[in-house]
Order: structure tokens, then sequence, then C-alpha cells
């Protein structure tokens, strides 16, 4: 998960809190200190640090809850809000008023313009937009052809001039097409700094483009220093956004997202990953949500969404709402869509009470389990997985061998299968989902009990 290490260690935090039996001044103190301690570890500046934990003392230690919440919950509850204030508080969604609506992203070399302007191609014909994304970078060689792959991978319209010399050239010649689409993303050149040069090119581009949004693409890895380049580039270009990359790699994530929220430039996505999924819209509450372990369902949501084909989904649920089980075929759709959405820890992170409720481990043998039982299912028989009553001896030990598994790990699939399928039917029975979700309600939720504000 994004920000392991700071995740991590805001949970043990919390859970001092949650586990001793009263929560008086000195354990609140003890807390901020922890949290103090966790984001100066995370990179962020350390004057922020102290300012949050402060805040988080003044008002864990003088405020008194609101009826319905216990001390435990509000101070919680403080964690989050401040920590949510520091981050930038709302989410700032582009908005599409205009066709096209364009966006530009700009940064420094390396830091991650080329593989979001895919990703963002990607997310927006996942929304139903008509997408283009436009080359304009004529310094580095392999610009053209890696923007050009993404675009042909993400199936979505590439322009660029591998032989331009000048990137408004490059604006000028593609202009009248923009206007076919929704959506324009323009990469652009990256520099080692932001110099004069950079800046008088982007100036130029920015006058030729004209773009609605342009976002200003930091590593995450520069931690702290994020500030002084989202500054910089503030003042000399304008950027209405920004986008912080690869922070999947890097424990310094803490001080790039809170070094933009001090300049006030929003952040707008995160990227999290190399693969072209790997991108997130950045909502600061939902990303605390996440990073105390109060798990982000707003989120895990929107990535089923793209990753679950909706006609199978539908199928799926009558189905269960009709009591008639699932076929070997539905269990391999829903591993299939399941492995779509990311690493199995990735995905506990975002449910309520699940961050952290299941060790790594024990996820890492799930997930190998999840692979081999794919390997089984794809030597079976369209009629064995739609029909697994027919399995024999034999067929079995077809299957084992086809698969390079043995006949021990296809029984094993064969009896989770069946047990599920038990759970499946009864579920179908109103009395026995009510059932379920009052077990849900006693046993999952929040971590401690807790509630989350807003949501
Ligand atoms: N792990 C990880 N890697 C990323 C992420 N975003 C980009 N990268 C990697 O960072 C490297 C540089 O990415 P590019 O997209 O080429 O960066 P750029 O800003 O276009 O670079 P220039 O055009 O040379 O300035 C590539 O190896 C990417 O795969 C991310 O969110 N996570
Ligand atoms: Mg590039």
């Amino acid at each position: 998960m994004v920000l392991d290490s700071l995740s991590d260690r805001l949970k043990e935090s919390l859970k001092k809190i949650t586990n001793i039996g009263l929560v008086d001044k000195k354990a609140v103190i003890e807390l901020s200190s922890d949290i103090k301690k966790a984001l100066i570890a995370a990179d962020v500046n350390i004057t922020l640090a102290k300012e949050i934990a402060q805040k988080i003392r003044d008002r864990g230690t003088n405020e008194t809850p609101p009826k319905g919440l216990t001390t435990r919950e509000h101070v919680v509850n403080i964690v989050f809000e401040e920590l949510t204030n520091f981050l930038g508080k709302e989410f700032k969604e582009i908005e599409f008023k205009k066709k096209p609506t364009k966006i530009m992203l700009v940064g420094l070399f390396g830091s991650g313009k080329t593989t979001t302007a895919g990703k963002l191609g990607r997310y927006y014909k996942k929304q139903g937009k008509k997408v283009a994304v436009v080359q304009t970078d004529t310094w580095r060689p392999a610009a053209y052809a890696q923007l050009q792959q993404l675009a042909r991978a993400m199936k979505v319209d590439f322009y660029g001039n591998s032989s331009a010399k000048k990137p408004e050239d490059i604006i000028k010649e593609f202009e009248k097409e923009f206007k076919k689409y929704d959506v324009v993303i323009i990469d652009t050149a990256g520099r080692d700094s932001l110099n004069k040069e950079l800046t008088d090119e982007i100036k130029v581009l920015n006058k030729a483009v004209n773009p609605d949004e342009a976002l200003l693409v930091l590593s995450g890895d520069i931690g702290q220093g994020a500030q002084s380049q989202a500054e910089s580039f503030h003042k000399n270009v304008g950027v209405t956004g920004v986008v912080i990359t690869k922070l999947d790699g890097t424990a310094k994530g803490g001080g790039a997202l809170t070094a933009c929220a001090t300049t006030g430039a929003k952040v707008m996505f995160i990227g999290v990953g190399e693969k072209m999924d790997a991108i997130e819209e950045f909502k600061p509450k939902n990303f605390v949500s996440r990073i105390l372990g109060m798990g982000d369902l707003e989120t895990l949501l929107k990535k089923a969404e793209g990753a679950i084909d909706k006609d199978k989904a539908e199928k799926l649920a009558k189905k269960v709402t009709k009591g008639q089980g699932l076929s070997l075929q539905d269990l391999y759709d829903q591993m299939e869509a399941m492995q779509k959405m990311g690493p199995l820890s990735q995905i506990m992170g975002m449910i309520p009470g699940m961050g952290g409720a299941v060790p790594k481990d024990a996820l890492k043998g799930q997930e190998s389990k999840m692979k081999t039982w794919k390997f089984i299912m794809q030597s079976m028989t369209p009629t064995e997985k739609e029909n697994p009553d027919v399995m024999n001896a034999s067929r079995i030990n077809r299957i084992a061998n086809g698969s390079g598994t043995d006949e021990k790990e296809v029984r094993g699939l064969l009896k989770q299968y069946k047990q599920m399928q038990k759970m499946m039917k009864s579920m179908g029975s109103p009395q026995k989902m009510k059932q379920l979700a009052k077990m849900m309600g006693g046993k999952g939720g929040l971590p401690g009990g807790m509630k989350l504000p807003g949501m």
C-alpha cells in the first residue's frame, strides 16, 4: 500500500488509544507525540509535523466530546480531521465544462509525465469520454514512441510529430483535430531543473495550448522538496493542480503530500505504480481514512467498477439473490476481477476494519493459492466449470496433469468451491441475509467500533 510505513505507525499509535481503558490527557499527549514522530519519519517538514501534533494535543485535551461520541472516538476523529486538514481537506475534481477540456502535464525530468498522460487517458476513457493524448516533447527522441505505445495499448488516439522542432508547432498542426474530443491530454518535455529555458518553453506552450488544467507532475520521492518545486512552477508557469507519482515506492510520500498542501496547490491525482491503472483521484478524507486503517470504500468501489464486467456482475448478483449458487466459471471470473484490482493487501487496506486485520503473510499465501486455482480452472472444460458435479477421479487426474498441479490441490479447490456454494445458497434466503448483516455489523465495522466523520 501507499505510505506503508507511515500507515503502520499511525495505526499502531491509534491502536494504543483504542486498547487502553481510559483515554486521559496523558494518553492524548502520547498519541500526539507518536503521530509527530511518524510524520517526521515520512519526511513531513518538522515544523509542520509539530503543528499537526500540537493541534491534536490541544483539541484532544480541551474539547469535550460531542454527544454520542466517547472520548476515544472523539480523539480518533480529531486525528482524522487534523491530518485531513493538512492534506488539503477538500477534493478538487477536474470539471469538464468545455469540449475539449485540455489537460497539460508539466514537470521535471523523469517525474512521470508521460506515464501519467497514459494513465489519465485510460482513466477518462473508462468514464466514457473521447480521449486524445498529444506528445509535444521534442527533446527526448524516445518520448514520441513512448506515448504512442501507451496510447495504442489504452486504445486512445495519439497525436505527435517526431520531426517537429518546436512543441507549439505540434499543437498548431493538430489543433483542428482536438475539437473531436472530450479530453485532450498534452504531455510536455522535462528538464533537470526549472531554469529559464524550460520556463520560456512552457510559457510559449501554455499560450499555444491554452490549457484548462496545467498539472504539475511531481515524483513522491522528493519528499519535502515538493514544496519549492510546486512554488517555483506555480510562480513561473501557473499550475492548477498537482499529480504526485511513485507513491508506491517511497517512504517520503507524506512529505510530498503535505508540502503541496502548504503551498495551496491541490493534489488531484496520485500515481501508485507503474501500470496504467495505478492512478487514483486524491481525496484527502478517503486517503487519511485508508492510512489510518479505517478503509476507503469509495476508492475500492471505483476500482471494482473498472475491474468488473458489468454484465457478469449483474448475472452474478442475480444468482446470489436467487440462492442459485455459483459455477466454477463464476468463481474464476471473480478471481480475475479481484486480481485486476491490484494486490490483495492493497484491496484489504480499503475495506473498513480490514486494514491490518489480516496478516500480510496470510494474504500472500491466499494470493498464490488463487494463482494455482486459476491454473487448475484453466485446465477444466467448460462443462466441468459450469457443472462441477460431473467431476470424477479420472477428470481430476487429467486436470492435475494439465495444470501442472497435483490431485490434492484440485480436490482442495473443489472442496472450497462446495463450501462457498453452500454459503451462497444459504445467503439467498432473506432471513439468512439479515443474520449475515447483523453478524457483519457486530464483528466488522471500524476497529474499536470507531465512527468515521462524514461517512
Ligand atoms: N513505481 C512507479 N513508477 C512510476 C510511476 N509513475 C511513473 N513511474 C516510472 O517513472 C519513470 C519515468 O516516467 P516517465 O513517465 O517517463 O517520466 P517523464 O516525466 O515523462 O520523463 P521525461 O519525459 O524524461 O521528463 C518510468 O520508469 C515510469 O515507469 C508511479 O506512480 N509509480
Ligand atoms: Mg516524458
